[in-house]
């Protein structure tokens, strides 16, 4: 058996080099343990050569059968692939047919692929944080690219997809698709389309509605206009057209400058995060929690607001640093 070194942040290389100990390092992040803190600070600086796609849409509407075949295509291209799933349903945490599990595990058992899939149930929330952390820890471990596959409800869900260099939003033919996806704010994220299940009955009119749909929305001197691509996940059609499109994305982000303006935007969301957690974690102590329980009595009889106590709260935090 390898010897594991003691604390990853001072041995990072080696803790990158074998898919055990990135699994570790991943649950580390899961579960908010001190270890991973460290290590993301010391391995920040190896990150940024991978290049992260977010994969979105309807359940059912084939983001796993998808991100399987992209997958082995960047494979056979000779990139090591990351695939990053956050989706109750999906085969990669065992909710669907046995047939895509199997997929599924096959592709994790080649070298070049790493698969983790993070629960949304049960999660201790940050989901968000945790999926950006755990693709830097891919991305230091030098898997080219990495595929978030999230389903398209839910905020943190779509904040995750949002994080990622190329988004691509998958629909089916089923009537009314584009214009829920319009609802549930999938178009706004969207770099571009795949509307797949194209040999099903409407491919062709839901096709034209999403060209619609998307001439409303774009103008003419948009810099970027999204393109759709039609696929069928189960017969392996219109994958080349799904890779042509990342490329023709990625191509536009780099000669344009936006892609470091993108990844920014990202850090500052991130940032932000970060901050407000180490807030929260710093200002709810024992002492202040207490201090919270003794007044919802006052509150709940009407003695007392909320913003009175909240107040009193941060009063009492900010007395603390001059302790
Ligand atoms: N008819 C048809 N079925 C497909 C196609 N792509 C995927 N499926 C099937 O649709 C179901 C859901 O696919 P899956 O990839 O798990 O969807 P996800 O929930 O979006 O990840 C599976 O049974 C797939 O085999 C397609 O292009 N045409
Ligand atoms: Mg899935």
């Amino acid at each position: 058996m390898t010897k594991i070194p003691m604390s990853p942040a001072n041995n990072i290389a080696s803790w990158l080099a074998s898919k055990k100990t990135i699994s570790r390092l991943i649950s580390g992040i899961e579960l908010e343990k001190d270890f991973s803190l460290a290590t993301l600070k010391s391995l920040h600086h190896r990150t940024g050569e991978a290049y992260r796609i977010g994969i979105t849409g309807p359940p059912g509407a084939g983001k796993s059968t998808i991100t399987n075949l992209l997958s082995r295509q960047f494979l056979q291209l000779g990139k090591r692939v990351g695939i990053i799933a956050i989706d109750p349903t999906s085969p990669f945490t065992g909710g669907a047919l046995l047939g895509d599990r199997v997929r599924m595990t096959e592709l994790g058992l080649d070298d070049n692929i790493f698969i983790r899939s993070m629960a949304t149930r049960g999660s201790l929330g940050g989901l968000c944080k945790k999926a950006v952390d755990t693709a830097d820890v891919l991305d230091a471990a030098g898997y080219d690219i990495i595929i978030f596959e999230t389903v398209g409800v839910g905020q943190s869900e779509l904040d995750i997809v949002r994080a990622a260099d190329s988004v691509a939003v998958i629909l089916v033919p089923e009537s009314g698709d584009a214009i829920q996806a319009m609802k549930a704010g999938l178009m706004e994220i969207a770099d571009f389309f795949i509307l797949n299940k194209s040999d099903r009955p409407g491919a062709e009119s839901a096709y034209s509605a999403l060209r619609t749909v998307l001439t409303i929305r774009n103008t003419v001197h948009d810099p970027w206009q999204p393109g759709i691509i039609r696929s069928v996940g189960t017969e392996n059609k219109g994958i080349q057209d799904i890779l042509n499109e990342i490329t023709r994305h990625r191509n536009f982000l780099t000669s344009t400058g936006t892609l470091n303006e993108r990844r920014e935007i990202n850090a500052k969301s991130r940032v932000k995060e970060i901050v407000q957690k180490l807030i929260d974690d710093d200002l709810w102590s024992s002492e202040r929690e207490m201090q919270l329980l003794d007044s919802l009595k006052s509150i709940s009889v009407g003695k007392l607001s909320p913003y009175s106590v909240a107040e009193q709260i941060l009063l009492n935090y900010k007395k603390s640093f001059r302790r």
